[in-house]
């Protein structure tokens, strides 16, 4: 069966009933969210058939299943995704209608699941539905964090960072395991045995993660830390009422609270506690289940394929090992081969602040065992191999090596970074084990990257080629000979006018601006970072802004720039640019010179939700990494494939999207890596840059001389010196580039036709980017894991 198709009277019936069986409410007292929450549980009925049989097929294949062990999910909302590949939205806009409900105000009031910071935890989410989608067997681990990634306030420009809490509500998809549970312990000694200091327990939460059209549904097992004794009555009892709550508060800890840190290893106790907490509680589930269906330890790797998302759960070697030999007696030796024979892992970047590794002291005090286990894996490695890497070196354990080691395919996540892994970070290891490093570049589901957020895009598409892109990305390929018809061209152009109209009114409504829909949507939406280079946008923007300024009666393109983005909280020179562009964005927006030609918005609090209304609306997306530094990117694929054209330098994924949709529909500029590596080495080469740069200097004197920051001149002294001094990212180098290519984009989106051309080619030849592609190359290079969906497509 596909498609559960539920009529709106049936499932009007379900809403009405768990507002009041499941809610205690009636239909005069409902809030928003008792409506939002009926009507999710009346969806999350539906959802449990498909989940059911999928469970039973999976059992009954007793093939190869992937568990993708993540400490990041970032999910977004999951009210419309479910709706969507039930078939049921149509039917939950009529129920809702006839109730004097508007679905997308229902489907708005559900708080993002914000379970990752950026990256790396939005491409573990596109996996979850591309592995539901094609009917791969699949379990996703991670933990369920009582407080996702901070919310981000602006004071004076300035970010604020507010706890998040999207389950002081209930979180209506998820069914708490009470009976799932398992010791992680901690600390202590071993004679013979561990004899852990501590232990809490990990219990099991699962959401079911329904892939399109109903036909296939995994589960997505999050883990919540709890106590093991829920209240020490001896303290209570002897008057220490604090002292009988520690315990308790302790053990919570672990499950507590996301780390806000993208791309910089933390180093703090609590972090690899929670590493080693939610690998532990995986890795004893999937023994487990391994063994209450009668196999022989001895073939786990036939039955079990887990990826490592990145290295954060790269202590999965180690305790893997330690299950197998410690609690089932089989031979190290042994164990270690069953162990990498199982595993796989994923590298998401080259950058050195964020290669995990432990101080040994703490490591050995944490986690004992796991030390003299990986003391055995190193003795081995460096046997087999005459390798000269250790894994225990300079007084810490570097989990990269580990990872690597443990591992028998390691992957980037586009051409590029694997090249560049393979070359820089693991070149020695490269050479030690040939062939284990291979390429997967990333992608993203087109379910709710194109069918779901872009609604008039979507109709367009259907109405041209059909609805089988869906699962079939590369179906937009049909889209190419429709890009000569002109009326086509306009129709395209329509969709991507409403969708900038949604979003001035999003704009209207969120920070109450007025914006021109005519104007050219310039977006960079990501987390802030130097090597990301929204610095250099905002530099060029002050430059644009000075030009126009200079020719007043000139022809200018109007632009609407907008930033979205966090920093991490202790990452002084991200907030800096944050202040700055919100500076900046403060003077532009109130001069009348440019009024009409020039506006810079950031909303605040970027995050899944925010995307799905801005990228439809892009004309221009901007992936202006230095080049060597963005591992792939992946908002790059999501605006291409809705039609805005790229504004970059060659990396990450940004090479291949130029390769496939065309170098003629693709602004590209900027310094390749080599040539970055090569810069780097010549002398004064920012302050050569700037001197051979008027506008740049220009910009820059403006910024020192406090333009920007009337009464407080000096604010942006370190920056300015920073670019100076230490211009790591090489912004001063690329800057007139970038300037003279963000010209030739003002040029070309005045010329309708060929625009348009570009924007509908970019959507067509987009489809290779759907990571339903990115998990079957998973599936059959590393996993070798076969789809159980019927060929019917059941
Ligand atoms: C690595 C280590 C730590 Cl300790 C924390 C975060 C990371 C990390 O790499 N985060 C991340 O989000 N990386 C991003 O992954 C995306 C998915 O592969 C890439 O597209 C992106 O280029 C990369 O920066």
């Amino acid at each position: 069966m596909t498609n559960t198709t539920i009529a709106p009277e049936d499932l009007q019936k379900s809403i009405l009933q768990h507002l009041e069986k499941s809610l205690g409410k009636d239909t005069q007292n409902a809030t928003l969210y008792d409506w939002r929450t009926s009507l999710s549980l009346a969806l999350r009925d539906l959802v449990v058939d498909p989940w059911f049989r999928s469970t039973r097929k999976t059992y009954e294949a007793a093939g190869k299943r992937v568990y993708y062990l993540s400490m990041e999910f970032l999910i977004g909302r999951l009210l419309e995704d479910v709706a969507i590949n039930l078939g049921a939205e149509d039917a939950s806009r009529k129920a809702l209608a006839d109730l004097g409900l508007e679905y997308d105000k229902v489907v708005r009031d559900e708080p993002d699941a914000a379970l990752g910071n950026g990256g790396l935890g939005r491409l573990a989410a596109c996996f979850l539905d591309s592995l539901s989608t094609l009917g791969i067997p699949a379990y996703g681990y991670g933990i369920r964090y009582e407080h996702g990634l901070f919310e981000q306030h602006f004071e004076d420009g300035r970010q604020i960072e507010v706890a998040e809490g999207w389950l002081a509500q209930r979180h209506t998809w998820e069914f708490e395991r009470p009976e799932v549970t398992y010791r992680i312990g901690f600390g202590g000694h071993v004679n013979g045995n561990w004899e852990p200091a501590e232990t809490v327990i990990a219990n099991a939460y699962d959401t079911p993660i329904l892939g399109w059209k109903g036909r296939w549904a995994n589960t997505l097992r999050l883990w919540s830390a709890k106590p093991t004794v829920l209240f020490d009555l001896g303290s209570f009892n002897r008057g220490d009422l604090v002292g009988a709550v520690v315990p308790e508060a302790l053990a919570r800890a672990i499950s507590r609270v996301l780390y806000p840190d993208d791309t910089t290893e933390a180093g703090k106790e609590l972090r690899l506690k929670q590493e080693y907490f939610f690998t532990s509680a995986s890795l004893q589930d999937i023994v487990r289940r391994f063994g209450s269906e009668g196999y022989d330890i001895d073939t786990l790797a036939d039955h079990v394929a887990i990826q490592l998302n990145d290295t954060h759960p790269a202590i999965a070697g180690p305790e893997l090992i330690r299950l197998l030999a410690d609690d089932h007696g089989v031979e190290m030796a042994r164990a270690i081969e069953i162990a990498r024979d199982c595993l796989a892992y994923t590298n998401h970047t080259l950058l050195p602040e964020a290669l995990e590794r432990w101080d040994l002291g703490l490591f050995a005090r944490t986690l004992p065992r796991h030390l003299q286990i990986i003391e055995t894996i190193e003795a081995d490695h460096l046997s087999r191999t005459g390798s000269h890497v250790r894994i225990i070196e300079d007084h810490s354990v570097k989990m990269g090596e580990l990872a690597f080691v443990m591992a028998h395919c390691v992957n980037g996540v586009s051409a590029l970074h694997s090249e560049l892994v393979k070359k820089t970070v693991f070149a020695d290891l490269n050479r030690d084990y040939p062939g284990r490093i291979i390429n997967q570049t990333n992608g993203v589901t087109p379910r709710r990257w194109l069918y779901n957020c872009n609604a008039p895009l979507r109709e367009l598409i259907n109405r041209t080629i059909g609805e089988s892109w869906v699962d079939d990305l590369d179906q937009l390929k049909k889209l190419e000979t429709h890009v000569s018809d002109a009326g086509f061209l306009e129709d395209f152009m329509a969709a991507k006018q409403a969708n900038k109209k949604r979003l001035a009114n999003w704009l209207g409504e969120q920070v109450g601006q007025t914006v021109d829909p005519a104007a050219m949507f310039d977006i960079q939406i990501k987390r802030i970072h130097e090597y990301k280079r929204q610095f250099m946008n905002i530099l060029e923007t002050i430059a644009h802004w000075n030009e126009i300024r200079d020719n007043p009666n000139g022809d200018w393109t109007p632009r609407l720039k907008i930033f979205g983005g966090k920093a991490a909280p202790g990452y002084f020179v991200a907030k800096e640019i944050i202040h700055l562009i919100n500076d900046v964005s403060r003077v532009i927006n109130t001069d009348p010179v440019t009024r009409d030609r020039l506006k810079v918005i950031y909303p605040p609090n970027y995050n899944v939700s925010m995307a799905e209304v801005l990228i439809p609306a892009a004309d221009l997306s901007e992936q202006i990494s230095t080049a060597g530094k963005e591992a792939s990117g992946t908002g790059n694929m999501k605006f291409a494939l809705n039609g805005a054209l790229t504004i970059g330098t060659l990396d990450g994924a940004n090479v291949e999207i130029r390769e496939r949709v065309g170098e003629e529909n693709f602004f590209l500029f900027g310094l390749t890596a080599e040539e970055v590596v090569n810069r780097r080495t010549q002398h004064d080469f920012s302050r050569t840059a700037i001197a051979n740069s008027p506008h740049l200097a220009r910009v820059l004197n403006q910024i020192a001389d406090g333009l920007f920051s009337a009464g407080d001149p000096g604010r942006y002294h370190g920056l300015v010196t920073l670019l100076y001094e230490h211009d790591y990212f090489l912004v001063t180098c690329d800057f007139d580039d970038y300037h003279a290519t963000q010209n030739k984009v003002d040029t070309a989106f005045v010329d309708r036709r060929r625009w348009s051309e570009m924007a509908a080619l970019n959507t067509a030849r987009s489809g290779w980017f759907s990571s339903d592609r990115t998990i079957e190359g998973y599936a059959k290079d590393i996993w070798n894991t076969p789809s159980l969906l019927d060929k019917s497509g059941s």
